[in-house]
């Protein structure tokens, strides 16, 4: 007769292909065996993990549905099943990997020349060099559009001005995408830019209350030159950009539901193992009714997640599939995580509990990539065919 399993309560192995289950379970392995001992400290230090990029690279996680260029070439599913892993320990390892593969591969893939590609993904690929993603502007996060950020043509190639903050592995970056607006047309463009090149500086943003575990800093351009083969010339406007997002976003839909799962498997023990009234937490109504309601968001999570892969995998993701996703994800995991944290009691202070380091992370990832409610409106938007951001 049919089973139920807490762990997977509807069943989402049943849905996965062999390939898809094997890089779970290598993804599970790498990540419980190398980065769960370094967690806590890596959370006290704020220091930047070196080997991280590497070891991924090794296994193959990086940039993982591209196809060549030393790439696996797995499906979206396969990449979505990696992040949920990594962020099962923290979401500040995910971001490292959700830049890399989400948001420096993929546009270098899709809008770079076949030398950008040549020249930049092999070594993308095996963790050699770390990239970042310049978007957020210190005056303009939710509205990119508003940025100030120029690129301007010169003899020769380009002379890039202006600032960009709160930027995932800025400070160890060896290569920047950077977006900015081009003086010629007005329009949005990528670019890319190497560490070293005169008047490109950077800064890292210490003491964070959060995403400890990943480095996070501020970009400078003051008249920085770069050749003509800088610029990605596939895509100009936003929409290069957001094609990019569209892929991070859908990443961290699955990722967060791992942070969750992480909370309640360690908020369940803990209630299994602690007395009070002389019975165990988790004979408590109060208690399993936390556990229960959690836990099912992680399952409803996983399933919208896995039918958006698929789809994503046809060509027939929507942007606003993915705005659904991440939003709901990100605002479950941040809510439930909150509530669990409660069964620890007094242990919840506790770093070596881990859960409150997954509430103070999630309030990151639910405002990142699009703020929770930014979602809301891009959703309105297509409920009601009025945008309620525009002017
Ligand atoms: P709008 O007029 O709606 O669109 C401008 C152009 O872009 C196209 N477009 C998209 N294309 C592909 N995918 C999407 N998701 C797209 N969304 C829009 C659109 O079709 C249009 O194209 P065209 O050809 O007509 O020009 O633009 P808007 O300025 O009104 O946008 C409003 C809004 C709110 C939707 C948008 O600005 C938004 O999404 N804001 C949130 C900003 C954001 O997400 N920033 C993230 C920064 S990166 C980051 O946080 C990384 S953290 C990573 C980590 O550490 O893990
Ligand atoms: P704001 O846009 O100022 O928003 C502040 C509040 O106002 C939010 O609650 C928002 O929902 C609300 N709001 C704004 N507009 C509206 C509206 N029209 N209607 C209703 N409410 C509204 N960016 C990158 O480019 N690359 C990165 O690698 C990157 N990494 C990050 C790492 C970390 C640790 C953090 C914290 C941020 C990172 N970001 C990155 C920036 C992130 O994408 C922005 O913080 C985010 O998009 C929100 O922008 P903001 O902080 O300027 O907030």
């Amino acid at each position: 007769s049919a089973k139920f399993d807490w762990e997977d309560p509807l069943s989402l192995d049943n849905l996965l292909t062999e390939d898809e289950r094997a890089i779970r379970d290598s993804a599970h392995a790498f990540c419980q065996e190398q980065l769960v001992p370094r967690v806590l400290e890596a959370q006290r230090t704020e220091a930047f993990n070196n080997d991280l990029l590497p070891s991924m690279g090794a296994l193959g996680f990086l940039g993982p549905t591209i196809e060549g260029y030393g790439c696996a070439g797995v499906s979206s599913v396969a990449y979505g099943l990696i992040a949920r892993e990594v962020e099962r320990v923290d979401s500040g390892y995910r971001s490292t990997f959700s830049v890399q593969s989400s948001l420096v591969m993929h546009p270098i893939n899709e809008y770079g020349t076949q030398a950008q590609k040549d020249k930049y993904l092999p070594r993308l690929a095996k963790g050699e060099i770390i990239g970042c993603f310049g978007l957020t502007e210190p005056n303009h996060g939710s509205d990119p559009a508003s940025m100030e950020t120029t690129a301007e043509e010169v003899d020769g190639g380009f002379v890039l001005n202006g600032a960009k903050t709160w930027i995932s592995s800025a400070p160890v970056a060896d290569l920047f995408v950077i977006w900015a607006i081009c003086k010629w047309d007005g329009k949005v463009r990528g670019f890319l830019l190497e560490k070293g090149t005169k008047g490109l500086s950077t800064t890292t943003i210490k003491n964070k209350l959060a995403l400890r575990c990943s480095l996070t800093g501020s970009i400078f351009m003051d008249n920085v030159r770069a050749g003509h083969d800088a610029l990605l010339p596939g895509v100009s406007g936003l929409k290069g950009p957001f094609g990019c997002l569209n892929n991070a976003r859908y990443g961290i839909s699955w990722g967060t539901m791992g942070a969750l799962e992480d909370c309640v498997h360690r908020a369940r023990e803990y209630a299994l193992a602690r007395r009070q009234f002389g019975r165990p937490l988790a004979s408590f109504q109060l208690v399993q009714k936390k556990l229960v309601d959690a836990q099912t968001e992680v399952t409803l999570g996983l399933l919208a997640s896995l039918q958006v892969g698929r789809l994503k995998d046809e060509g027939k993701a929507a942007p606003a599939m993915i705005s659904l996703v991440k939003r709901n994800n990100c605002g479950k995991a941040l809510e439930h995580a909150r509530k669990v944290l409660d069964i620890l009691g007094g242990n919840a202070c506790s770093d070596e509990y881990h859960v409150g380091r997954h509430v103070a992370n999630l309030q990151v990832v639910n405002t990142y990539e699009g703020t929770h409610d930014i979602h809301a409106l891009i959703l309105g938007k297509e409920i009601t065919g009025i945008a309620a951001f525009a002017n």
